[in-house]
């Protein structure tokens, strides 16, 4: 296994759309793999293939309290259910350090392949469910901030702009 690098926000490669998975191969179970490593190591919950610059719609997420139940989502689907927004602070390993409140459906419904290829469909409510519309987001190269205002945004950037310069990232 290896840890993949998480690109930041305003990295341009953050906005790049994901390619439908067309074979689970060898090379995209390793991918699963490095993915499942990059993301606890960051302590996440979500890890999308975009954030580690692969343009393939793969994202995964674990809300376990010990890092046990990874969940892999390989071109997945989302059904909005519930029109009622819920609020949850959101944040992204790709713009580390800050959190905000987005609207976001409250429920949604996901079909998609697991990591073995086989067809699922699984309902997530509250704050799962916003962590899978997060995670699809980056497959179509949207981020958090989008939502946010432009000032808001700017503000973000410039600090970890600041931030990679300091840090040669
Ligand atoms: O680890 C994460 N936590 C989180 C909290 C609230 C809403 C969304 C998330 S996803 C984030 C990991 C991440 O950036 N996934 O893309
Ligand atoms: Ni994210």
């Amino acid at each position: 296994m290896a840890k993949l690098d998480i690109l930041e926000f305003p990295d341009p490669r953050l906005r790049k759309i994901g390619e439908k998975v067309e074979k689970i191969d060898g090379e995209i179970k390793k991918l699963i793999e490095d993915m499942a490593e990059t993301m606890y190591a960051a302590d996440g919950c979500g890890l999308a293939a975009t954030q580690v610059d692969v343009q393939k719609r793969i994202f995964i997420m674990d809300f376990s309290q010990d890092q046990n139940e990874l969940e892999v989502f390989i071109n997945p689907e989302l059904t909005p259910l519930c029109e009622e927004p819920s609020e949850f602070p959101e944040g992204c390993l790709s713009v580390p350090g800050f959190f905000e409140n987005l609207h976001r459906p409250n429920r949604v419904l996901v079909k998609a392949l697991g990591r073995d290829g086989n067809p699922f469909e699984k309902e997530y409510e509250g704050l799962l469910a916003v962590c899978v519309q997060h995670e699809n987001d980056h497959l179509d190269g949207k981020l958090f901030v989008d939502q946010l205002t432009k000032l808001k945004r700017d503000r973000i950037r410039k600090k970890l702009e600041k931030e990679h310069r300091l840090t040669n990232k």
